[in-house]
């Protein structure tokens, strides 16, 4: 399937060719009929015949618009997304101002293949025919039609509609088919409710496929995909490149409007304020600078905005520069997206460009942006990955946990911790005191050895080994000397590993828990009715300093109870 959009001056036969290929009148509503005229946006499909038979059959959508210079913001919203052109031309008036703004539009949309029809030229002979050929020609030179067929056709006799089938049938086949990104995205052209199933949008669906049930942000709203339809035909699911009507629980029809984006919330970052290029047309006969009410086209939206060029004060025709625009409402944009400037004021089609970033982080006066995603990292320094693609629409295997982050930033951050630990005590450094970032860093850092929560040069001693005051508490049994001067960190850190223990402000070697376990269990094998601090303090050999910590340690783990001025076996005494 490829979608293409008319374009070309008002009355110059654009629908009426649509009808001629499709048997579908382009022009749906009551007035359009009766005025002979288009005013918005008209849809229509066909399958192209083969013309030898190994070539596959053709589906071609249509999206019709209208030619009138009033009716322009709806022709905008026609060609986001769509493949291609069928650019009219009337043999009878020749090239008119829509036909030149309308090729400028599709040239900055981007729309980059199509053919030319001459139509009308039923109504001139051979030779004005091929003047206006030639006319035509000239005016498509430099831009993607510069090479483009251009078809003498007459959609009131039929004349050369065989050719130009066959001119479509190659274009279809030489325009490269919507990509699939798996990042589906459907600017909604119509809104309405369908009697019955609710809410239906339509729209040309670019980027990535879309399903039944699919949780989705319509124009800010979670809504449901209950149906899709292409062209009057039901699907489980669709692929980019086609006209799609989506049926969309979870909101009312009144909710949306043309100019939603449909998209995967998560994909997306929807933005009042991007840097873009900008290229102003040539034929603009005055600079744009940042006085002046302007709006933007972006996919099928149309949202006011203000300007501001970057590094500059002004563009001057035919120049292309760098903006800032401020928008009205979010959009959903990414870089590579295209839109078309105009301005308001003068209802001019000013010119358009391409969006460059979509959350800059420099100030105006400081940015100087580009579509490079390295760069829009190295501003940001670190970015979740799951952010990265939403901003840059490129996806990129975490650097570190599960953030991406810029060469600087990581060797900064790397530096930063380096510093930190060449201070710390000789413990090392505590791991809690660190953010997540320096943590992930730390944990990817050679040669640092992470034991008990803090983290040193894996060629650091572990100053707790052979520790004097740890030596000292293991000679001293039950009375152990007094732990002043030794460092407090360190002290924590030898209660934390279990190598002493800590009661009431004592610090015991392990072993004298042990003693004192051997000691209480002894003077209850004699004392069954529990015995005194006096006797357990005997037992021990210790002054009363050193039991009574001792026994509140027992009484804690279990191994005793106390009763009155006794202790007595508690649940946990050894047999
Ligand atoms: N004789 C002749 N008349 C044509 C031909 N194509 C279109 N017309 C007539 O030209 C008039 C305008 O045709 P449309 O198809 O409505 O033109 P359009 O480009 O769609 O106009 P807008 O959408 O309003 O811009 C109608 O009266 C058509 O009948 C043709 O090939 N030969
Ligand atoms: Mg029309």
């Amino acid at each position: 399937m490829r979608v293409v959009a008319t374009a070309g001056h008002v009355d110059h036969g654009k629908s009426s060719l649509v009808r001629a290929l499709t048997g579908t009148d382009p022009d749906r509503l009551e007035e359009e009929r009766r005025r002979g005229l288009t005013i918005d946006l008209g849809f229509a499909h066909t399958t192209l015949p083969v013309d030898t038979p190994d070539t596959p059959a053709t589906d071609l959508s249509f999206v019709d618009v209208p030619g009138h210079v009033r009716f322009l913001r709806n022709m905008l919203a026609g060609v986001g997304g769509v493949d291609a052109c069928l650019f009219v031309v009337a043999a009878t008036e020749g090239w008119k101002p829509q036909s030149e703004e309308h090729l400028r539009i599709l040239q900055l949309v981007g729309v980059a293949h199509g053919i030319v029809a001459l139509t009308k030229a039923d109504l001139v002979d051979d030779e004005w025919c091929a003047l206006q050929e030639l006319d035509v020609r000239d005016h498509l030179a430099g831009t993607f039609l510069a090479d483009a067929p251009i078809v003498p056709v007459s959609a009131t006799t039929g004349a050369g509609m065989h050719h130009l089938r066959t001119a479509l049938a190659r274009l279809a086949r030489s325009t490269p088919g919507a990509v699939d990104r798996g990042r589906p995205r459907l600017w909604v052209d119509r809104v309405f409710a369908a009697k019955g199933s609710g809410t239906v949008v339509t729209g040309t669906l670019t980027g990535g496929r879309l399903a039944v049930d699919d949780l989705l942000t319509a124009g800010g709203h979670d809504v449901r995909v209950r149906g899709i339809q292409s062209h009057g035909l039901r699907h489980e699911a669709i692929g980019p490149g086609n006209r799609v009507a989506l049926n969309l629980a979870g909101v009312d029809h009144t909710e949306l409007r043309r100019g939603d984006a449909v998209v995967r919330a998560e994909q997306w970052r929807p933005t009042q304020r991007f840097d873009a290029t900008l290229t102003v047309l040539a034929a603009l006969s005055h600079t744009v600078s940042r006085r002046g009410a302007y709006a933007a086209y972006i996919g099928s939206d149309e949202v006011p905005v203000r300007l501001r060029v970057l590094g500059r004060e002004s563009l001057a025709p035919g120049s292309t520069g760098l903006v800032r625009l401020h928008l009205a409402h979010p959009v959903a944009v990414l870089p590579g997206d295209r839109f078309v400037l105009r301005e308001s004021g003068r209802d001019e089609t000013v010119g358009g460009g391409e969006v460059l970033d979509v959350a800059p982080v420099l100030p105006a006066s400081k940015a100087r942006p580009d579509r490079d995603p390295s760069r829009m990292l190295a501003e940001r320094g670190w970015l979740e990955a799951a952010e990265f693609a939403a901003l840059t629409g490129e996806e990129r295997s975490p650097t570190i946990g599960r953030w991406v982050v810029a060469p600087e930033a990581l060797a900064a951050t790397e530096e930063g911790l380096r510093a930190r630990l060449a201070d710390a005590p000789a413990l090392g450094l505590e791991v809690a005191a660190l953010d997540e970032r320096e943590r992930a860093v730390l944990a990817t850092l050679p040669g640092i050895t992470v034991e008990g929560g803090r983290a040193r040069p894996a060629e650091q001693r572990d100053p707790l080994a052979d520790h004097p005051f740890l030596i000292a508490l293991a000679a001293a049994g039950a009375a152990p000397p007094d732990p002043a001067g030794v460092d407090r960190g360190q002290l924590r850190e030898m209660v934390r590993r279990g190598l002493a223990i800590e009661r009431d402000g004592i610090v015991f070697h392990p072993a004298a828990i042990e003693a004192a376990v051997t000691a209480a269990a002894a003077l209850l094998r004699r004392h069954a009715d529990g015995f005194t601090m006096a006797q357990f303090r005997d037992e021990l050999g210790i002054t009363r300093k050193h039991a009574l910590p001792l026994a509140n340690e027992l009484d804690a783990r279990g191994i005793t109870r106390r009763r009155g001025d006794l202790r007595i076996a508690g649940p946990r005494l050894p047999d």
